[in-house]
């Protein structure tokens, strides 16, 4: 199994994800800008929206898009898996708010066409929808004391905010730290070379 993934991109959220679930894989570096692996495939043959994650099964089927990779690791662990209809519904609601209502939200952020005025605005409303991701957590995670997938995606939220100066509540500057101090967190950092 192979796990295409970008360093430090939204990618890191299933390698962290594929280590919580212990799950063998081997990561292959893409370079989402010129399109190639790191051995110098072409990366629009292995997906044509051009974009990671991509998970490749041994018998060459490909998934693609976090909250479905995200999904189906958090399937492969019972660690990891919902343990009611319930639960598994606030588990994919979790993964639709980050990546609908944060992680696209940072898009303005990285383009260089932004003004600044653009990425002030767009920097205050990911605060905002911090801070109510801070106000709904009552736990050490954000679905209970246990990790779940949906933590290793808000932690590349997170990453990101830090990187680029967006307010980050104090509660989840303390849950960011924590997620740090796993080992799978440690070890997915430490692969794409940025611990
Ligand atoms: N809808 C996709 C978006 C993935 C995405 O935005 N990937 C970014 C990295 S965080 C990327 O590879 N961008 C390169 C490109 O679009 O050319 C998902 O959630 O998996």
């Amino acid at each position: 199994m192979k796990l295409y993934f970008a360093p430090g991109a939204c990618s890191l959220a299933d390698h962290i994800a594929m280590h919580e679930a212990g799950i063998a894989f081997e990561p292959v570096k893409v370079d989402t800008r010129k399109h190639v692996t790191e051995s110098g495939a072409d990366f629009m043959a292995v997906n044509p929206k051009g974009y990671v994650p991509v998970l490749e099964f041994d018998d060459g089927q490909r998934l693609t898009e976090n909250i479905a990779i995200l999904s189906w690791t958090a399937q492969q662990s019972p660690a990891l898996a919902p343990k009611d209809e319930m639960a598994r519904l606030r588990l994919l609601e979790s993964l639709a708010f980050i990546s609908t209502e944060l992680h696209k939200q940072f898009k303005p952020l990285f383009m260089p066409t932004s003004t600044p005025d653009e990425k002030a605005r767009q920097s205050d409303l990911i605060a905002k929808r911090l801070e109510f991701v801070a106000g709904q957590m009552t736990d050490d995670y954000l679905s209970g004391p246990n990790v779940s997938v949906a933590d290793a995606y808000l932690f590349v939220m997170l990453r990101w905010s830090k990187a680029l100066g967006v307010k980050i509540p104090d509660k989840l500057v303390a849950y960011m730290d924590r997620m740090a101090e796993r080992p799978a967190v440690k070890t997915a950092l430490q692969h794409e070379g940025l611990s």
